[in-house]
C-alpha cells in the first residue's frame, strides 16, 4: 500500500481530447517532471476506438514502462487485459469492482466515489484507491457532481479509513498541497498537465505542491 500511496502523488489523466501537444510528448515531459502515474482516458465525442485506441495505448504504455511509472485504463478492462496494463479506474456507472477483481486479480483497481456511501461500497469491493472529486471547479468532465472541496476526504480519514486516496477536479499547482493536507495521498489532473506549455514544469510544480502539504 505505502509503494501505491507514491505512485498516486501527482497522478495525469489523459485522452487524445485533452492534451494541446501530441500525448505521447506530453506523457514523455510530464514524466520528466515529476508525474508518478498514469491513467490513459480516451472519452468523449473523436475519442478513438478499435486498433487506433490500442495503437495508442501501446505507445503510452510503452513510455510508461520505460520510466517505471504504472499504466492505468480508465473504463476499458478488456483493453486492460490485452495489454497487461497495472491496473483499471472504474467509475460508478461501470462494471461493479467485485467483478472486475475477479477479472484483474493482481492489478491495482481504482474507483471514483462522490459519497461516504460510495466509498465504503468501494472498500468493502476491493478497491485499491480511490478518486475523490470534484474538489474544485472543473470542465474537463461534463457530468461531473458537484463541487465538495476538500470535506469527504477529510470525512473518509475521520472514519478511519486508510485506503490511499487522490482528489481530482480541477486542481493545480496552487490547490494541490491543501488536497493532500485534508488526507489525500496525491492528486489527479487533467487539464492543468495537459493544457499547459510546459507540462514538465508543471508536473515539477504539482509535485513540490503535494509534498509540501505530505510535510
Ligand atoms: N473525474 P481536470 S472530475 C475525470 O469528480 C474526472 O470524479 C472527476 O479534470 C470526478 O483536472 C474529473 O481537468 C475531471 O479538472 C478532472
Amino acid at each position: 500500500m505505502d509503494r501505491l500511496r507514491q505512485q498516486l502523488k501527482v497522478y495525469l489523466i489523459m485522452g487524445t481530447a485533452n492534451s494541446i501537444f501530441p500525448l505521447q510528448q506530453t506523457l514523455e515531459e510530464a514524466i520528466k517532471g515529476g508525474v508518478t502515474m498514469f491513467q490513459f482516458r480516451e472519452k468523449g465525442a473523436d475519442a478513438l476506438i478499435g486498433e487506433k485506441k490500442l495503437q495508442l495505448a501501446k505507445e503510452l504504455q510503452a513510455i510508461c514502462q520505460e520510466h517505471h511509472i504504472p499504466f492505468i485504463v480508465n473504463d476499458d478492462i478488456d483493453l486492460a487485459i490485452q495489454l497487461n496494463a497495472d491496473g483499471v479506474h472504474i467509475g460508478q456507472d461501470d462494471e461493479n469492482v467485485a467483478v472486475v477483481r475477479e477479472k484483474l486479480p493482481n492489478k491495482i483497481i481504482g474507483v471514483s466515489t462522490h459519497t461516504i456511501e460510495e466509498v465504503e461500497a468501494a472498500i468493502a469491493d476491493g478497491a485499491d484507491y480511490l478518486g475523490i472529486g470534484p474538489v474544485f471547479p472543473t470542465k474537463t468532465k461534463a457530468d461531473a457532481k458537484e463541487v465538495q472541496g476538500t470535506k469527504l476526504i477529510e470525512d473518509i480519514r475521520v472514519k478511519g479509513f486508510t485506503i490511499p486516496i487522490v482528489g481530482i477536479g480541477g486542481i493545480t499547482d496552487e490547490n494541490a498541497s491543501a488536497v493532500v493536507r485534508a488526507g489525500a495521498d496525491g492528486v489527479s489532473v487533467i487539464t492543468a498537465i495537459s493544457h499547459h506549455q510546459s507540462p514538465a514544469m508543471v508536473a515539477k510544480q504539482l509535485s513540490r505542491s503535494v509534498e509540501k502539504g505530505l510535510k
